[in-house]
């Protein structure tokens, strides 16, 4: 019910003063002023900013620059997944296969060892080549692992000096060692990682790969790999001379 045009008497005024009531009738609810809320002291007065709460940004990891690291791509019939080298089959030692979750999709690799590997060179085993690293950069590496045999596994990097990974399988020039992790039976998946620098300018690419470097060990042992990434390492920015 709406009431236009009622007066009342205004004392501090000393006139009559029109004002409009809007009346709700609702279960409960006379036809009446409701007195505002107090108001309390964390409510600002209209028209003040106030900062409800801080939320820290979280800056988004910079992009992997091992292509495939995560291992989804994995053709049909292909020997590795995609951007990735199987282990020399001629050798025989060790055999990759996709690891599958229930829907069917590939998103890990098993590597298993009926023998020791310790003694081949890198691009025989399984491994991957990082060609778009620049030189004197500060890099990591960093893997996800569930190695189901209490054999030490080894996963190292290497530069070679050459433009491309074919030159680099055909030069004379033995690869610098730029770093490497180990790593025995884990618990489950573990994360690994360790830091790298590319070294100097001049043609360069990167290979990693992984070794079962027990030369007496249990066999057959078995590797689950996930998620092989190298990403930049932030380093701090120097104070303003
Ligand atoms: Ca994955």
């Amino acid at each position: 019910m709406t009431v236009h045009g009622s007066y009342f008497w205004d004392r501090t005024q000393r006139r009559c003063t029109k004002v409009t009531c809007i009346c709700l009738l609702a279960a409960g609810l006379g036809c009446g002023w409701q007195p505002a809320a107090p108001r309390t002291s964390d409510v600002p007065p209209p028209g003040t900013m106030m900062t409800v709460s801080v939320t820290p940004i979280e800056l988004a990891p910079a992009p992997n620059l091992i292509q495939n690291g995560d291992f989804s791509a994995w053709q049909a019939d292909a020997s590795a997944p995609d951007y990735f080298g199987a282990p020399d089959a001629a050798r025989g030692v060790s055999v990759i296969e996709p690891e599958r979750g229930e829907d069917g999709a590939v998103w890990a690799v098993r590597q298993t060892w009926s023998a020791s590997d310790a003694i081949d060179a890198y691009p025989k085993l399984f491994h991957v080549w990082v060609t778009n690293l620049k030189p004197d950069t500060r890099y990591r590496f960093s893997l996800r692992v569930r190695n189901e045999s209490p054999n030490l596994m080894l996963v190292r990097a290497f530069r070679y000096a050459v433009r491309t990974p074919a030159e680099a399988l055909v030069s004379n020039d033995p690869p610098q060692v730029l770093g490497n992790i180990s790593f025995g039976q884990t618990q489950g998946f573990e994360e690994h990682a360790f830091d790298f620098q590319t070294g100097g300018a001049g043609d360069f690419c990167v290979l990693i790969g992984a070794k079962n470097n027990a030369v007496e060990g249990t066999f057959p042992a078995v590797c689950v790999w996930d998620e092989w990434a190298v990403r930049p390492v932030a380093t701090p920015q120097a104070p303003p001379q």
